[in-house]
């Protein structure tokens, strides 16, 4: 059966002062230990984690048929923090069909969303409330909290099909890292990419 039969138009309402939206279908509760290996700091990961396996990140989603031509959004929210001195992150991915893109509105706070391409290209582009990203299909994407103490709330929508490569990112990391020199956020090379 086709399944955009069962669909029909529909709305939501985006709260943008909690970082929540109307009726979400799934909220993923992201939390230190999911980013075991993703922060160059493991000293500090292991210590934070030791005393409490704090929430990094959310994401709200309202769901419909993972079928092409039809779009998912939702909103992401990534709470202030540190690990030693990379701010808290979302894990980041390629989308499993690679040239599918996407469309970030951020409507709290201030991050930046770190991206790259297979082909060797790199981009950081800054996230304050009213800006629209576009990342372009191919582009691994990751979004950082740089506000010590505003969660980054952003509205994103993408193709349905896109699904979620985290693997790479996983096995070899950003070639990127955002950290804090003395108060103000620095973009340096990852030591430990691949
Ligand atoms: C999905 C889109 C966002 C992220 C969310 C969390 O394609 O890019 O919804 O899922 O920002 O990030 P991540 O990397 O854990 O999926
Ligand atoms: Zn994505």
């Amino acid at each position: 059966m086709d399944t955009r039969k069962k669909i029909r138009p529909f709305t939501f309402k985006v709260d943008f002062q909690n970082g929540k939206i109307s009726n979400p279908d799934t909220h993923i509760v992201r939390k230190l230990s999911s980013m075991k290996g993703q922060y160059s700091d493991e000293k500090s990961f292991n210590e934070m984690l030791d005393k409490k396996d704090c929430i990094l990140y959310e994401v709200y989603e309202k769901l419909v048929p993972e079928i092409e031509g039809e779009l998912l959004q939702g909103m992401s929210i990534v709470h202030p923090g540190k690990v030693g001195k990379e701010y808290f992150m979302t894990k980041g991915h390629f989308h499993s069909i690679l040239d599918t893109a996407e469309l970030y509105y951020c409507v709290k706070g201030h991050g930046y969303m770190v991206m790259e391409n297979p082909e060797g290209d790199w981009s950081v582009e800054e996230l304050i409330p009213n800006i629209v990203l576009y990342v372009p299909g191919r582009w691994a994407h990751r979004s950082i909290n740089i506000n010590n103490t505003e969660d980054l709330v952003t509205i994103f929508t993408y193709p349905a099909n896109a699904g979620h490569d985290y693997a790479s990112i996983e096995t070899k990391g950003f070639r990127k890292l955002v950290v804090d020199n003395n108060g103000t956020p620095e973009i340096i090379d990852n030591p430990g990419w691949k």
